[in-house]
């Protein structure tokens, strides 16, 4: 299996990891390290050198309570940093559709949307170039989706969901070969309801696309350990082995250098290395 990211194609025989850049001043996780562009550049040279295949590039916090950002102020934090880097492959974390053609026209090789190209006009601004699409499932709006979250059915309702979109994508005319799923831990989830997908990601496996699990440093991990966001890494690595048991093709991390120890520890006991 191939993921096909603009004029990147990245093999699916192992695992791919995604080093994330934030580049937000409120980013709950690195705290806006990352706001100067030289400085997010330089992070994401530093994830490519210790083995991120993808950069995912985020320039709207989607922390509760994170303060709305104007479609100009996402541009401008994330168009500088993406020009300084066009020998990279770069994932756009971003829900609007002006800001992903502008990021696919600068070079950009994949869309991360947590809404799954919802936002009218995303489907165009994506269709007709070839970069990969990562459609997530988000219960509820950022702001307000953690206030108790509930479902009937959890699994089948976010299979359900990603389902959809892949449906709705391949319709625009996105080839199955350019889409992955995520069932977007966090976003609308008790750590109760991310344990469960944990456990039943396997069933993702049947949607015919790869699953990319988001887990470094989550708000889960602190329930669970006690440890606070810098606290998080045993625990973040921890999830990176159980996503990859469960059939996780690609890890979106922070800390790419452990990521990757824990990707070849766990293809040696496969006996896959
Ligand atoms: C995710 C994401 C995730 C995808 C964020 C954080 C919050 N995109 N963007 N999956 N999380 N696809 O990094 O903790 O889980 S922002």
């Amino acid at each position: 299996m191939i993921l096909r990211c603009g004029r990147f194609s990245l093999a699916l025989d192992r695992p791919l990891v995604m080093g994330v850049v934030n580049v937000t001043p409120d980013s709950f996780s690195d705290g806006g390290r990352f706001r100067d562009p030289e400085a997010a550049a330089s992070h994401a040279r530093r994830l490519a050198e210790e083995g991120a295949d993808i950069i995912d590039l985020g320039g709207e916090s989607t922390r509760p309570g994170a303060a709305p950002v104007s479609e100009e102020e996402e541009q401008h934090r994330v168009l500088p940093v993406l020009e300084k880097l066009p020998d990279l492959c770069i994932s756009v974390d971003t829900r609007r559709p002006a800001v992903m053609k502008a990021a696919l026209a600068a070079g950009a090789s994949m869309i991360n949307d947590i809404q799954a190209l919802t936002e009218p006009y995303a489907l165009e601004a994506v269709a007709a170039t070839g970069c990969a699409v990562c459609l997530m499932h988000m219960k509820g709006e950022p702001a307000t989706m953690q206030r108790e979250p509930r479902y009937d059915d959890l699994i089948g309702e976010v299979k359900a969901f990603l389902k959809e979109a892949v449906r709705r994508v391949m319709f625009a005319g996105i080839g199955r070969d350019r889409i992955a799923v995520d069932p977007g831990f966090g976003f609308g989830k008790t750590p109760r309801h991310n344990m469960e997908i944990l456990r039943r990601l396997p069933e993702f496996a049947s949607l015919g696309v790869p699953v990319l699990a988001g887990l470094s440093r989550k708000s889960t991990i602190g329930h669970i350990t006690g440890r606070p966001v810098e606290q998080r890494l045993a625990g973040s690595l921890a999830m990176a082995l159980l996503a990859l048991e469960q059939g996780a093709k690609i890890l979106r991390v922070h800390d790419v250098k452990e990521t990757r120890d824990v990707i070849a520890v766990w293809q040696a006991f496969k006996n896959e290395s």
